[in-house]
C-alpha cells in the first residue's frame, strides 16, 4: 500500500514537472510585477488577463499580485492574497506565474536585491506634491499605490521611463524589443506601475480566462449556496449593477461610442452599433419582459429543465420584491445572497443556467468570460437594441 502510493507519488510529481508553467526557482528569464492599481474587481481581472499574455510575449515569470480592494471606512486600499479567490495551477498550463506572496518570500532575496528595484511607467508620472520635480514614476504615491506595495515593504530606487514601448504584443514585435531593451539578467523584474495590460481587455486575451479557475473555498461555497438556498431545477443568474456610482458612470453614454467593457457586446468596433441608455441602465420594464421571455423561451424549447429561480447578484437593488410580483404569473422564484459578498456572486453566476448581464459593466464581462469558456449561455441587458420593443410585444401579445 505505502509503496502503490510513493509509486503514485512519483507519477504525480512527474506530471507537475511536466507542466510547462514549472521551471527553476529562481526563473532565469526574469519575472514581471505590477501593480493592479486600476478599478475595483473586474477591471483588474481585464488587466490580469493583458498581463498574463505580456508575460508570456516576453518569456518572464507573471508575479500574481494580490487583487486591490477597498472596505468601507478605510482609507488605505487592502490586499488580498490572489489565491485566495482563485487557483494558481491551472494558469501555469498557460504560462509560468508565482505568486506576489512566495516570490517576495522566496525569490526576491535571491535575485531582486534593493539597489535593482526600479519602477516601470511609460513615462514620468507627476507627484503629488508640487515641489518635488524629480522626473520619476512615483510609483509609490497615491491610493492604493503606497499600500500596495508597501505590503511587501518594496521601496524602488529609480524610475525607467519605457515609452514609446507598450503592452501589444498581438498586433507588433514589441516583445522582442522589450527583449532587447531589458536583458533579465540586469533586468530581473520589470516591475509596472500600473497593469501591462489594456481595459477593456483585448479581443485576444479573452480566452485567457479559461485558465482562472475558482480556488477550492469558492466553488465550494457557491455550489453550496444553489444546492441550500435554491430550489432543485435550472435557474437564470442577473446581475443588477445600480448603484450611484453606475448611475453617473451611465451618464458618459451619451457622450462615447464604447464604454468600459461594452466592446463585449458592441463590438471593439462597434460592429454591433452603439452605446445607448437601457444598455447602461436597463428599466423595470425591460428586465422584466426580457426574463419572462427567456423564462417561456426555454419552457418551450427544454421542458424538462424548466426554470424554477433566479439569482439575483446586485451591487444595490436587488429589486428581490418587485421582480416577485411582476414574476409572478410565470412562477418562479427570486433569491439572493444572505450577506454581500462579491466573489461568491460571480462564482454562482458564473455556473447558472442562463445569466444576463451588463454589457457595459466589467464585473458582468468575468461572469460571461466565464461563462463562454464552459460553453454556457449568456445574454445582456436590452441587447440587442431592438428586443427592448420586441419585450413589450411580447409581452402584450401573451396577454391576449
Ligand atoms: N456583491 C456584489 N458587488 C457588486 C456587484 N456588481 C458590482 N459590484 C461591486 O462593484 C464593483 C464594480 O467595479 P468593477 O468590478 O471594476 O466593475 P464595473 O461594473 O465595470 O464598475 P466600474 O469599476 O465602476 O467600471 C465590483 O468590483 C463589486 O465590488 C454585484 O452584483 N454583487
Ligand atoms: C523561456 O524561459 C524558460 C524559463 O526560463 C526557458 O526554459 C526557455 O528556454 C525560454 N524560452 C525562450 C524561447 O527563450
Ligand atoms: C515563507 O516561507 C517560509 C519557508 O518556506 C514559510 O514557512 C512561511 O510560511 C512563508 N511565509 C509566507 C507569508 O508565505
Amino acid at each position: 500500500m505505502l509503496r502503490l502510493f510513493s509509486i503514485f507519488l512519483v507519477l504525480a510529481l512527474s506530471s507537475v514537472g511536466s507542466i510547462q508553467g514549472v521551471v527553476t526557482d529562481p526563473d532565469p528569464a526574469g519575472y514581471i510585477a505590477y501593480c493592479p492599481c486600476m478599478g475595483r474587481f473586474g477591471n483588474q481581472a481585464d488587466h490580469l488577463l493583458g498581463a498574463l499574455a505580456f508575460a508570456k510575449a516576453l518569456n518572464r515569470t507573471l508575479i500574481l499580485p494580490p487583487w486591490v480592494e477597498y472596505r468601507k471606512g478605510e482609507i488605505k486600499s487592502m490586499q488580498v492574497p490572489f489565491n485566495k479567490y482563485f487557483k494558481v495551477e491551472p494558469i501555469l498550463e498557460y504560462h509560468r506565474v508565482i505568486t506576489m506572496e512566495d516570490f517576495m518570500n522566496e525569490t526576491a532575496r535571491k535575485i531582486w536585491p534593493l539597489h535593482k528595484r526600479i519602477s516601470f511607467c511609460y513615462m514620468e508620472r507627476k507627484s503629488l506634491d508640487p515641489k518635488n520635480t524629480k522626473k520619476d514614476c512615483n510609483a509609490k504615491e497615491g491610493n492604493p499605490f503606497g499600500s500596495f506595495w508597501d505590503t511587501f515593504r518594496i521601496n524602488f530606487v529609480a524610475s525607467e521611463f519605457f515609452g514609446p514601448l507598450h503592452y501589444d504584443v498581438h498586433h507588433s514585435d514589441v516583445a522582442s524589443k522589450w527583449a532587447d531593451n531589458y536583458n533579465p539578467k540586469d533586468w530581473p523584474v520589470l516591475a509596472y506601475t500600473g497593469a501591462p495590460g489594456s481595459f477593456p481587455v483585448q479581443a485576444e486575451n479573452r480566452k485567457l480566462q479559461k485558465y482562472i479557475q475558482w480556488s477550492d473555498t469558492y466553488a465550494t461555497k457557491a455550489e453550496k449556496f444553489i444546492r441550500t438556498k435554491l430550489p432543485k431545477g435550472a435557474f437564470i443568474g442577473v446581475h443588477l449593477r445600480n448603484g450611484i456610482d453606475w448611475v453617473r458612470a451611465c451618464e458618459h453614454v451619451k457622450s462615447s461610442t464604447n464604454l468600459f467593457a461594452s466592446p463585449q457586446c458592441l463590438g471593439y468596433k462597434n460592429e454591433h452599433g452603439k452605446l445607448y441608455d437601457e444598455l447602461c441602465m436597463p428599466s423595470r420594464n425591460i428586465i422584466v419582459n426580457q426574463l419572462k421571455r427567456l423564462i417561456r423561451k426555454v419552457k418551450s424549447e427544454s421542458p424538462t429543465n424548466q426554470i424554477k429561480s433566479i439569482f439575483v447578484a446586485s451591487d444595490n437593488n436587488h429589486m428581490i420584491e418587485d421582480l416577485t410580483r411582476d414574476l409572478r404569473e410565470v412562477d418562479v422564484s427570486i433569491h439572493k445572497l444572505e450577506t454581500n459578498d462579491p466573489h461568491l456572486d460571480l462564482a454562482v453566476l458564473g455556473t447558472a443556467n442562463y445569466f444576463i448581464g451588463n454589457c457595459i459593466s466589467s464585473y458582468s464581462a468575468f461572469v460571461i468570460r466565464e461563462r463562454e469558456s464552459r460553453g454556457f449561455p449568456s445574454y445582456f441587458w436590452a441587447f440587442p437594441k431592438a428586443d427592448i420593443q420586441l419585450g413589450d410585444e411580447f409581452a402584450k401579445h401573451d396577454e391576449l
